[in-house]
């Protein structure tokens, strides 16, 4: 399954809720095709997901939930490694030495931390500050060259560099430098109803996401809701955040280009316009919706991936984490 020939791609996403149009259009929808050409290694982050306080059970039925999304939107697990990151301890081991190559002062620059921070003011623990660490061991175990994220992710691959550098110069080569792989069209969607801020699935407004399991009545009834402007002209513009997002998603789930997109509502409203998002965002997940449905009825399947999951990704997380212990001076066993 690993050719030595292609480079290696990791990517993870976190079990902290349902999934929304923003993670599929910014990261999902583009791992399954990678898989010809790279290694592919995907992960469901569930060390991320606790640096916010979870439901037990709700973390437990996240997890598998994920893990059958990532199938449904097309990861085939004969051909990438899939796994749980609690499941593989090399994760928390490589985040600990990274922690002391890693000065305070920059990770104090984090900006997701600092929303973070802001919205959870009564849990701000060293988990939630230690979180760019703990992403850069995820990727640097599995000496990944490329990491496809939405744009958010940006500062959290350029620390990842820093620290993989920091640590190669002290060293010498360890690791591989890794690149952020981020979506041409999509690489940040908007809420729907506050579009200057980006969509999220810890929203308290639900109209302002779409899930990848919403109903298409929902679906539906979202976009014909969604925050616009009163041009009533269907362009890219400063001050229409609203419209703007629409053809970004419009052109993202129909492979048109944005220009494209304009060209064809020329002269047209927002009446036409907003159902007609609308549709192609429910065609578009369908497929998602139901072969998740479909997957989440055979917990045995999903539970044989993630343990033949866990043991690959063990297998290359050890080797790198060995060579680490070695540079660093640790006594081997
Ligand atoms: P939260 O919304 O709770 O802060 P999140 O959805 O940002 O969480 P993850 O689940 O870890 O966090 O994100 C998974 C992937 O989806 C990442 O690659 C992230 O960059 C991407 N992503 C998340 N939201 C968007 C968005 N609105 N537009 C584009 N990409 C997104
Ligand atoms: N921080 C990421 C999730 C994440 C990740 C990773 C993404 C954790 N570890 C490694 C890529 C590679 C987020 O999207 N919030």
């Amino acid at each position: 399954m690993r050719d030595p020939n292609k480079q290696t791609i990791f990517s993870g996403v976190q079990p902290s809720g349902h999934l929304t149009l923003g993670n599929y259009l910014g990261a999902i929808k583009h791992f399954g095709t990678l898989q010809d050409e790279y290694n592919c290694i995907y992960c469901v982050v569930d060390m991320h997901a606790i640096t916010i306080r979870q439901d037990p059970a709700g973390l437990r039925r996240q997890t598998l939930e994920l893990l059958a999304q990532y199938i449904a939107c097309g990861i085939d697990p004969k051909k990438s490694i899939l796994f749980v990151q609690s499941h593989v301890p090399a994760h928390a081991q490589l985040a600990w030495v990274l922690n002391c190559y890693t000065m305070f002062g920059e990770m104090s620059r984090m900006t997701q931390f600092k929303d973070k921070s802001s919205k959870h003011a009564d849990n701000i623990n060293v988990g939630l500050f230690d979180y760019p660490v703990l992403m850069a061991a995820d990727i640097l175990l599995y000496q990944a060259h490329k990491v496809p994220v939405g744009i958010d992710q940006q500062q959290h691959i350029e620390i990842t560099r820093d620290i993989a550098q920091r640590f190669n110069g002290i060293y010498s080569d360890t690791f591989v430098i890794p690149e952020g792989f981020y979506p041409k069209v999509g690489a940040k969607i908007n809420s729907l109803s506050e579009p200057s801020k980006k969509m999220s699935k810890s929203d308290e407004n639900p109209n302002g996401y779409i899930l990848l399991l919403d109903k298409p009545e929902d679906i539906m009834r979202k976009f014909k809701r969604a925050v616009t402007d009163s041009d009533n002209r269907i362009i890219r513009a400063e001050g229409k955040d609203g419209i703007t997002n629409l053809i970004t998603i419009y052109a993202a789930a129909t492979g048109k280009s944005p220009e494209e997109v304009e060209a064809e509502f020329a002269g047209k409203g927002y009446g036409a316009f907003k159902p007609a998002v609308g549709e192609a965002v429910v065609e578009l997940l369908r497929p998602v919706r139901e072969t998740t449905e479909d997957l989440l009825k055979n917990k045995d399947y999903l539970e044989q991936i993630y343990q033949e999951g866990a043991e690959q990704a063990n297998a290359i997380a050890r080797r790198t984490l060995d060579k680490v212990y070695r540079k660093i001076g640790f006594v081997k066993r």
